[in-house]
């Protein structure tokens, strides 16, 4: 069964891009001589490699929207019992009993330089599991085949199709509060999502709202 949750931080009137980073924090550690916490900065396929699988039961956003699995790469080669959990904002943290030492990967989502530019990532499994495709702009192709979630960035709406070059069927899928920061999070969808591009409110509005 997943479980899913979310701390957001609301950030308003901050105009500074930071870097994606975020610190695990393991409150309860028992052992004083080892590291009770680290910085990431990137992709973290194996916690292990860190000495810091299913340790962390705080999540501290430095800045960005991190997902943090409960199997290492991104939960993509397990099948039941998985939990993912995503914290975004800047400066935020989670609750110390919201991860509970179960997370063995970590890998954020949008833009590493300013996680509120304009961006979507594409996942094979629903919840941000699996494989991605990341985009920043058109895609006359988008190679992910079935799409099971995803996540819009920034503020510029997008319109998806269900074939390449932007043709067949298109539908417009927004970020939720774009005003705010506050990203688009599609956990569960199913879609055969071929071509995507960026697009204006304008233009969105001609197609089917997802
Ligand atoms: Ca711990």
């Amino acid at each position: 069964m997943l479980k899913v949750g979310v701390v957001l931080l609301l950030c308003v009137g901050s105009s500074l891009a930071v870097n994606q980073q975020l610190f695990l924090i393991d409150n309860n550690a028992n052992n004083e001589t080892i590291e009770s916490t680290i910085s990431i900065s990137g992709y973290i396929q194996d916690l292990a490699d860190l000495n810091f699988d299913k340790r962390a039961s705080t999540a501290c956003v430095v800045s960005g929207l991190w997902l943090l699995y409960s199997n290492r790469n991104f939960n993509t080669d397990s099948i039941l019992g998985n939990a993912v959990h995503f914290v975004y904002g800047d400066n935020v943290c989670s609750g110390s009993t919201f991860i509970v030492d179960e997370i063995s990967s970590v890998r954020y989502a949008g833009s590493f330089v300013d996680w509120k530019a304009n961006s979507m990532n594409l996942y094979g499994k629903d919840w941000y599991q699996g494989r991605e495709q990341f985009l920043v702009g058109d895609a006359y192709t988008v190679l992910l085949g079935n799409v099971r979630s995803l996540i819009v960035s920034g503020t510029s709406p997008w319109i998806v199709f269900d074939e390449e070059s932007f043709a067949g069927n298109g539908v417009c899928i927004r970020p939720f509060a774009p005003e705010f920061g506050q990203p688009g999070m599609y956990p569960n969808i199913e879609a055969a999502i071929k071509s995507a591009k960026i697009s204006t409110e304008e233009e969105c509005q001609l197609y089917p709202q997802f």
